[in-house]
């Protein structure tokens, strides 16, 4: 259990203070009481406590662990020296705790316990049959008006009810994060595969089975907190492990890479990024001048732009996109051996993204889109999972590659280091409360355990500072990590105090080490399961500068591209011309296209088309010509992680009118649900439609309210009239007409007159049948099993042109 290995050898269980009676005398101060055992022969408390400080000083007649912070015994930290008191009563406050009552608690303090580390129980709020009351705890009478003299006179200043009420609406905003400001999380847990103790002496990593606690939280990066969650955008994938032997945060995103080496470039490059300061515009967009601006004079940022204008950049869902560390982190193992490590999340469901005129449109009729999705799907049951992967590399490996495992720009291709399933996480508990949790909770790069160090990474660097130096700011002082969605559950003890909304109320007088007025606790924990930083020797002169192999820019970027299929790589070509169309300046849209003329001919060649540009000679190189392992990676494409094959959570659109199949409808209604798929009737107003039967059918919603964007897959249910009158419909043209822009499966039960009347070519170009679209008379299981293959596959890519056919 965590109490016992994080407590030492004298305080292995919790202890109740005891008194130990003796027959020493009190020292009497200026306002104490006197010598009273001479006098009346009685117990003398206050005698008893300064016999046993004594005592418990004389301990530790000097600090025999000095000797171990110097030299080569600076290596391996001793376990700190404690001695437990022969009375409790000398480390605590007060004589008085022994007083009990309903608010200070039964005067037993438990010795070495930490009670705010309970679980999050402890502050769940519920009012079910309580009266209305005040902060204080005060019954409110009235909660109607202020208090005024007289029913029309002047409110009066001693309403404190009103005082305090308003005092805390108008104070209910805290700053939203500087980056990373939209987003929604999960509760969850991490479920090891087997132990990893060959690489890292990390707790959660070292049993079969074996289930760590953990808050996800993912987000877009530059829009602010109530801007729309399609937007294209790298996306936040934060994971906090409460791990038994301390919190470790593993703050990633859905994209391996990044756009700059050095932190010190991150301010530079968010102010870049976010709305222009003069207007205030765009907002969550990069299609605008400064961004584009600023990257196309950072060539490092060629690659992470190829990865920003691909499908990764719109996912279809949080629970279908990977998610990465992105820096280069160390294992460490028990013998602190160390290995460098990438870590990669992979979604069970497979990696799947919108098309850009669905996200764009999304982000008008639903801009709560991803967070609706994720919090539905696990209000449903159908709890999102990924499986944690890891890169594990050595040393000698690291320095044969042809790039830099330091600089965030690269990634490790999977073909040249595997990844090793470690885990899977689930995420099965959305919060209580978004404000308290999702919004409250701090991730910080510097939460770390032992078993994982940071590499040189200079961008992590930067990282390990500044996550706990915003906190400050952002949620008000030091003692975030008391808040409860922060709090570890391995229980916290050290010398830390005070400051700005101090949550733990600490016994005793002793709050510095080392001591001995607290029987020399809390006392450093040494090697064993104490944090020791990796011992990576070093040695080099100070400068400000970056590898050699920091300066190629170019060629992963071209793997990338390489390792994109056709369609993929079409959608990136028409990312980069939406972005740059609406870059105001030519000078930057010709710098951007000079950049790219350095990662792929064929791309910048067809951006420069788009933007009715010639193509300008490519940027100067900085670095010398890389030869690279691979040309390509398969494992790059979306397409390499299709999911398990299942539909399960996929939206699917029944559209019905009056006079519909109902027979058709109610058992493709079924089979869909069964599935594990969301099918939803279509109508076009919300009430019945009337089926072929005679028979009432409640329509779930409208239209208007729910167009194609927000589907996965259409049916369009014929039968008597029923597809003349959405004929006579534009919305539901649109409707059409969109899920097939989108490349999404359509079939039609019962008559095609609604593909004819949207102008649906059921053929490819190619004259080839198109696979995506069906046509039948009845729905039966042939019907349903070929439709469930075609939403599976999730997009008919087939179909998709540039422009779009219809
Ligand atoms: Fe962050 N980043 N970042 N970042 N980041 C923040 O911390 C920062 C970087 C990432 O859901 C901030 O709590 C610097 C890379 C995520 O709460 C801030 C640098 C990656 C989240 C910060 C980076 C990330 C943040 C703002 C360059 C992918 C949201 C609010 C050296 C591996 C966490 C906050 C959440 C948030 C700093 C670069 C991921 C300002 C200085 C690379 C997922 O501290």
């Amino acid at each position: 259990m965590a109490t016992k290995k994080r407590s030492g050898a004298t305080t292995k269980t919790p202890r109740t203070a005891v008194a130990t009676p003796h027959s020493g005398a009190s020292q009497a101060t200026m306002g104490g009481p006197a010598k009273r055992d001479n006098l009346h022969k009685a117990v003398d408390p206050l005698g008893e406590k300064a016999v046993a400080t004594e005592a418990l000083a004389r301990t530790r007649p000097h600090n025999a662990q000095k000797a171990a912070e110097y030299g080569s015994a600076a290596f391996e930290p001793p376990r700190g020296a404690s001695h437990a008191p022969r009375d409790a009563r000398v480390t605590g406050s007060t004589m008085s705790e022994a007083t009990p009552s309903e608010k200070v608690g039964d005067g037993k303090p438990l010795l070495g316990a930490n009670r705010t580390h309970a679980p999050l129980d402890r502050v769940r709020a519920d009012s079910s049959d309580c009266m209305l009351t005040t902060n204080q705890g005060v019954f409110v009478g009235d909660n109607q008006s202020s208090l005024k003299v007289g029913l029309r006179g002047p409110t009066l200043l001693e309403d404190f009810i009103l005082r305090e009420k308003i005092t805390h609406f108008d104070h209910e905003r805290i700053p939203e994060r500087v980056v990373h400001a939209r987003g929604s999380a999960a509760h969850g847990y991490f479920e090891c595969y087997d132990t990893l103790a060959k690489y890292t002496c990390a707790d959660f990593l070292d049993a079969a089975g074996k289930r760590t606690p953990l808050f996800t939280r993912f987000s877009t990066v530059g829009g602010e907190r109530g801007s729309a969650d399609t937007v294209r955008d790298p996306r936040g994938f934060a994971v906090k492990f409460y791990t038994e032997a301390g919190n470790f945060d593993l703050v990633g995103n859905n994209m391996p890479v990044f756009f700059i080496q050095d932190a010190i470039k991150f301010p530079d490059l968010i102010h870049a990024v976010k709305a222009e300061p003069h207007s205030g515009m765009p907002q969550a967009s990069s299609a605008h001048d400064t961004f584009w601006d600023f990257v196309s004079l950072m060539p490092e940022s060629a690659h992470m732009l190829l990865w920003q204008m691909s499908d990764r950049a719109i996912p279809r869902s949080y629970r279908m996109m990977q998610g990465f560390g992105v820096n280069t982190y160390r294992l460490v193992d028990a013998a602190r051996q160390s290995h460098f490590v990438k870590f990669h999340w992979s979604p069970r469901a497979g990696t799947h993204s919108l098309a850009w005129d669905d996200a764009a449109k999304i982000a008008g009729v639903d801009p709560d889109f991803h967070r609706r999705d994720l919090w539905e799907a696990i209000e449903a049951g159908a709890y999102p999972e990924w499986e944690l992967g890891v890169q594990i590399i050595t040393e000698a490996q690291a320095d044969g590659f042809s790039f830099d495992i330091l600089d965030a720009t690269k990634l490790v291709p999977e073909e040249l280091v595997p990844v090793i399933p470690v885990g899977r996480m689930v995420l099965n508990r959305n919060p209580d409360n978004f404000f308290a949790e999702t919004e409250q909770v701090a991730f910080c790069v510097s939460n770390m355990v032992p078993g994982i160090d940071f590499s040189d990474d200079p961008l992590l660097a930067g990282r390990i500072h500044s996550y706990v130096d915003t906190q400050i700011s952002r949620l008000g002082g030091v003692n975030f990590h008391e808040l409860p969605i922060n709090a570890p559950i391995a229980e916290v003890h050290n010398n830390q105090r005070d400051g700005m909304h101090r949550q733990a109320i600490h016994r005793g007088r002793v709050s510095y080490e080392p001591n001995s007025l607290g029987g020399g606790c809390p006392f450093q924990a040494g090697m064993q399961g104490g944090f020791t930083s990796f011992p990576e020797p070093l040695s080099d002169r100070k400068v400000r500068g970056k590898g050699e192999r920091f300066a190629d820019h170019y060629t992963q970027a071209t793997l990338f591209w390489n390792s994109q299929t056709a369609v993929e790589q079409a959608h990136i070509v028409g990312a980069f011309r939406f972005e740059l169309t609406r870059v105001q300046t030519p000078a930057i849209r010709a710098r951007v296209l000079a950049l790219l003329a350095n990662v792929a001919d064929a791309l910048a060649q067809q951006v420069a088309a788009g933007l009715g540009m010639a193509l300008p000679p490519p940027l100067p190189r900085v670095g010398p010509a890389v030869s690279p392992e691979l040309l390509a990676s398969p494992a790059l494409s979306l397409m390499a992680r299709p999911g398990d094959g299942q539909i399960a959570t996929r939206r699917v659109a029944i559209l019905v009118a009056d006079g519909a199949d109902g027979a058709a409808v109610r058992a493709m209604h079924t089979s869909l649900d069964q599935a594990g798929a969301v099918p939803r009737l279509v109508g076009l107003r919300l009430g019945a439609v009337e089926t072929d039967e005679g028979k009432a059918l409640e329509v779930d919603v409208s239209i208007e309210t729910a167009p194609s964007v927000l589907f996965d897959a259409l049916i369009v249910v014929g039968g008597a009239n029923a597809l003349s009158t959405l004929s006579t419909s534009g919305q539901a043209l649109d409707f059409l007409k969109d899920a097939y822009r989108h490349c999404k499966p359509i079939l039609s039960v019962g008559g095609k007159r609604l593909f004819d009347a949207a102008q649906i070519p059921p053929n490819l170009p190619s004259g080839e049948a198109d696979p995506g679209i069906h046509e039948c008379t009845r729905w039966d299981n042939a019907v349903a099993a070929r439709f469930t293959a075609m939403v599976a596959k999730h997009r008919h890519f087939e179909r998709d042109s540039d422009p779009p056919r219809i």
